[in-house]
C-alpha cells in the first residue's frame, strides 16, 4: 500500500501520470497536489475524479505548512514531483516565478520528505520529473546522455537545473531516496496552447497566423505524452534509487519541418485544399537565448528497464489533432480571459 503525492497533477503531463497511477494501481492512494495556476485544469481529470483511490488537494508547493500537513494527514510514502512553471517564454518575462515554484517549491517538498520519512528512508521515494533543457544546446551532432554536463540557458532551464541539483543534494547529504528523469519535449492531449504544437493546432483551426521563431531551424525532440507517463510509471517502480534516466524517442524535428507536417495533416483533417494552412506560417522575432538543438539518448532507459515509445510521431500527432478537434470547449476554456491577454503580449510583434 502506497500513498503517493503527485504534484502538478492538474497540468499537461501530470494529468496523464495521475490517470495512469489511479487506473493501474487501485491499491495505491493518489493525492494530486496542485495550486491550479493558469496551467492547471481539473477538467483534465474529469474521467477519474470519482475514483476511490484519488484525492485532489489544492496547495502551493511553496507553502511548507500546508505540505507538512498533507504529509501528516495522509502518511505520504512517495512523491512524484511534476509541479512547475513550465513555459520558457514566460520565464523570460517573469524569472522570479520560476525560482519560487521550481526551486523553492521543490526544496519545500524535499524538506517535508526529510522530516516525515527520517525514521526509515527505505520504503520511500522522491521522484523528480525534469527536462532535457538543463543540458543546454547541441550542435548538429551528438545527444544528451545522463552524464552530459548541465549548461542551462533560459531562466526556466536554470530553475529546473537548480531543482535537480537540490534533489540530488538531499540524496547525497541526507540519504533521501530519489530518482530523477530528464525528458524531451512532450506533445499530446491537454497540452496548454502556449506551447508550439497545441498553439499551431489552435491557430490553424481559427485561421490565425502560425508564429515561427527566427528561421525555424531550431530542433526539438518530440515524445508523445502518454509514452512519457508510461516511462514515469516504470521508473517509479523499477528505477535505481539515486539514478538519473533520460527519456526520449529519437524523434528530432526542425521547427519549420514540424509546422509544415502539421499544416498538411490538418489540411486533410479540415477538408482544406493542400497548401492552405502553410499560408498561415509567419516568421517572427526569435526567442532570446533560443537553444539550437535538443536530442535525448534514451539508451539507458531502454537497456535497463526495457522502455521504448509505443506510438510513432505520425500516430501521436494524428491522435493529438483529433483530440483538439473533439475538445473545442476545453480550448475555449483555457484560452479565454488571462491567457488571451498573455497571447496578445507575446505575438503583437507580427
Ligand atoms: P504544465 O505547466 O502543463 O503544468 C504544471 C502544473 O503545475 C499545473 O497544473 C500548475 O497548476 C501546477 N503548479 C504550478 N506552480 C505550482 C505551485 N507553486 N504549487 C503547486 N502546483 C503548481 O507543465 P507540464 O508541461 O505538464 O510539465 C510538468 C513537469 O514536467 C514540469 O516539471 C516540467 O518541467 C517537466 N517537463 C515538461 C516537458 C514538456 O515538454 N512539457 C518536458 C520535460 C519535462
Ligand atoms: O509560437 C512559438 N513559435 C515557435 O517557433 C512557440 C511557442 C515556440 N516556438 C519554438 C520554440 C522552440 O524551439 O518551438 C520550439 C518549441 O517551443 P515550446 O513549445 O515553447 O517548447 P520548448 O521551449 O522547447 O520547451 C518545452 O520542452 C521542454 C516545454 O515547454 C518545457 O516545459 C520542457 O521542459
Amino acid at each position: 500500500m502506497k500513498t503517493i503525492i503527485i504534484t502538478g497533477g492538474a497540468g499537461f503531463i501530470g494529468s496523464h501520470v495521475v490517470r495512469r497511477f489511479v487506473q493501474n494501481h487501485p491499491d495505491y492512494k493518489i493525492i494530486n497536489v496542485d495550486a491550479l495556476t493558469y496551467a492547471g485544469n481539473l477538467e483534465n481529470l474529469k474521467d477519474i475524479e470519482n475514483e476511490p483511490n484519488y484525492v485532489f488537494e489544492r496547495a502551493d508547493i511553496q507553502d511548507t505548512e500546508k505540505i507538512n500537513s498533507l504529509f501528516e494527514t495522509y502518511n505520504v510514502t512517495d512523491v512524484v514531483h511534476l509541479a512547475a512553471e513550465s513555459h520558457v517564454d514566460r520565464s523570460i518575462t517573469n524569472p522570479l516565478d520560476f525560482v519560487y515554484t521550481n526551486v523553492i517549491g521543490t526544496v519545500s517538498l524535499l524538506e517535508a520528505a526529510k522530516k516525515y520519512w527520517k525514521d526509515d528512508y527505505s520504503n520511500h521515494l522522491f521522484y523528480h520529473i525534469s527536462t532535457d533543457e538543463v543540458y543546454g544546446s547541441l550542435g548538429t551532432e551528438g545527444f544528451f546522455t545522463e552524464t552530459t554536463k548541465y549548461d542551462p540557458h533560459s531562466p526556466y532551464s536554470a530553475s529546473k537545473a537548480s531543482s535537480d541539483h537540490f534533489v540530488r543534494a538531499y540524496h547525497d547529504t541526507y540519504g533521501i531516496p530519489i530518482v530523477v528523469s530528464n525528458c524531451s519535449n512532450n506533445y499530446g492531449p491537454n497540452h496548454f496552447p502556449e506551447k508550439l504544437i497545441p498553439l499551431l493546432i489552435n491557430n490553424i483551426i481559427n485561421n490565425k497566423p502560425l508564429p515561427v521563431y527566427g528561421n525555424g531551424m531550431n530542433v526539438r525532440d518530440w515524445l508523445y505524452v502518454k509514452d512519457h507517463a508510461r516511462a514515469i510509471e516504470l521508473i517509479f517502480h523499477e528505477g535505481n534509487v539515486g539514478d538519473t534516466y533520460n527519456i526520449g524517442g529519437f524523434n528530432e524535428w526542425a521547427n519549420i519541418d514540424l509546422v509544415r507536417v502539421l499544416c498538411r495533416q490538418m489540411d486533410a483533417k479540415l477538408g482544406r485544399e493542400p497548401g492552405t494552412n502553410e499560408q498561415l506560417i509567419t516568421f517572427v522575432k526569435d526567442r532570446p537565448g533560443h537553444d539550437a538543438r535538443y536530442a535525448i539518448d534514451a539508451t539507458k532507459l531502454n537497456k535497463e528497464l526495457g522502455w521504448s515509445p509505443s506510438v510513432t510521431f505520425e500516430e501521436g500527432l494524428a491522435e493529438t489533432i483529433d483530440w483538439y478537434l473533439a475538445n473545442k470547449a476545453w480550448i475555449e476554456h483555457v484560452t479565454s480571459g488571462a491567457y488571451a491577454a498573455y497571447y496578445e503580449t507575446q505575438y503583437d510583434k507580427r
